[in-house]
């Protein structure tokens, strides 16, 4: 099929095809697939956290089977991004040092803490949500290894999905304090699943924005408000079966429009939290740094085995 276009890059993108990792590619491609791969890379392990706080105390064995399970899987979503970003000719070594050093970034909805049980509910209902809704259209991003890696990652994700709805659905037929639980879990992670899709596609903070590049180059299918208006059409429905009120008071269907409208996004909470200021950002950064420097000697003693297997080999 290669040779049907030859191994020109603009052909390749005119055809639709995938760009692999020997094919000559734009250094600024480069660059960005590296930041966007790394910063989702950093996004998975870093999501660990907030739900991994509540392993210990998941109300029953087979909510810790599953939650853990769950944060499992995040774990190994990380690791196809890091293989997918090292692809690029980048070391995971040096990616993991541009986290702990906030030179790259992760996903803002991390640094918000998880206050009650409910907060697993929401997070696998609206995050999780909100992740396959970005992530379906990265199946067809037009780099081949992170296109392949999403197809694995959003098949979980959908089963994350599940669990964080059937966790709140659970709450929502139980007692009236597991009722407000439930609810006010919705009411905190409703606006920061909304920005998880972005800044806006246009006005002040659109500007300098990657959107228009990386959709020429196939690395984007959809805009971020588009992606952010896909998820508000489908998350009012499962919210009315759920019985949870979301936040919003202009919320409503735009019979014009074919979708619901909805109030105002604080840009200015996204990018305070962007800069560090979240509720969690210092607490997520040296939870991570120390889980780094504790396994440090894991990674030693598999240094030292492949050592001794590559010398015996080559005996
Ligand atoms: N948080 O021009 P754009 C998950 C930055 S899901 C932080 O629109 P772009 C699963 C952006 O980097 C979450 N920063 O940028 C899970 C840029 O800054 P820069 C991870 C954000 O790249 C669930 C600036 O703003 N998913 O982890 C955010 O074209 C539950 C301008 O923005 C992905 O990463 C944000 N929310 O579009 C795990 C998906 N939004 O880099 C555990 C892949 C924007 O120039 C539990 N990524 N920025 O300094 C993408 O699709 C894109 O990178 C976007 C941003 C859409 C996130």
């Amino acid at each position: 099929q290669r040779d049907r276009v030859g191994s020109d890059f603009d052909a390749l993108l005119a055809a639709d095809q995938r760009i692999e990792p020997r094919d000559a590619m734009p250094e600024k491609y480069r660059e960005t697939l590296i930041r966007q791969i790394a910063q989702h890379a950093h996004s998975e392990i870093i999501g660990m956290q907030p739900e991994g706080n509540w392993i210990t105390r998941a109300p029953s064995l087979r909510r810790k089977a599953i939650l853990i399970a769950k944060v499992q899987d995040e774990a190994g979503h990380g690791l196809y991004l890091y293989s997918a970003a090292e692809t690029l000719g980048i070391d995971r070594q040096e990616l993991l040092e541009r986290l702990h050093d906030g030179k790259q970034k992760y996903s803002s909805i991390f640094n918000y803490p998880t206050l009650t049980w409910a907060d697993c509910g929401a997070i696998g209902w609206l995050v999780d949500g909100a992740a396959i809704m970005n992530q379906v259209p990265l199946c067809r991003c037009s780099y081949g290894p992170y296109a392949r890696a999403m197809i694995r990652v959003c098949k979980e994700e959908s089963f994350h999905q599940r669990q964080g709805f059937e966790i709140l659905w659970n709450l929502m037929r139980g007692t009236e304090a597991q009722q407000a639980m439930a609810q006010d879990a919705a009411d905190r992670w409703w606006w920061p699943a909304l920005m998880m899709f972005g800044p806006p596609d246009t006005g002040e903070a659109a500007k300098g924005g990657h959107t228009e590049q990386s959709m020429a180059w196939g690395i984007k299918r959809f805009s971020n408000d588009d992606l952010r208006q896909k998820f508000v059409d489908m998350m009012v429905p499962q919210a009315e079966k759920l019985g949870i009120v979301l936040p919003d008071p202009d919320l409503r269907w735009n019979e014009e429009r074919g979708h619901y409208d909805f109030g105002p996004i604080d840009w200015d909470e996204f990018w305070r939290v962007l800069r560090g200021d979240g509720a969690c950002n210092a607490e997520r950064i040296s939870h991570r740094r120390r889980a780094h420097d504790e396994g440090a000697w894991v990674r030693e003693a598999a240094n030292a085995y492949a050592g001794k297997h590559a010398a015996r080999s080559a005996e």
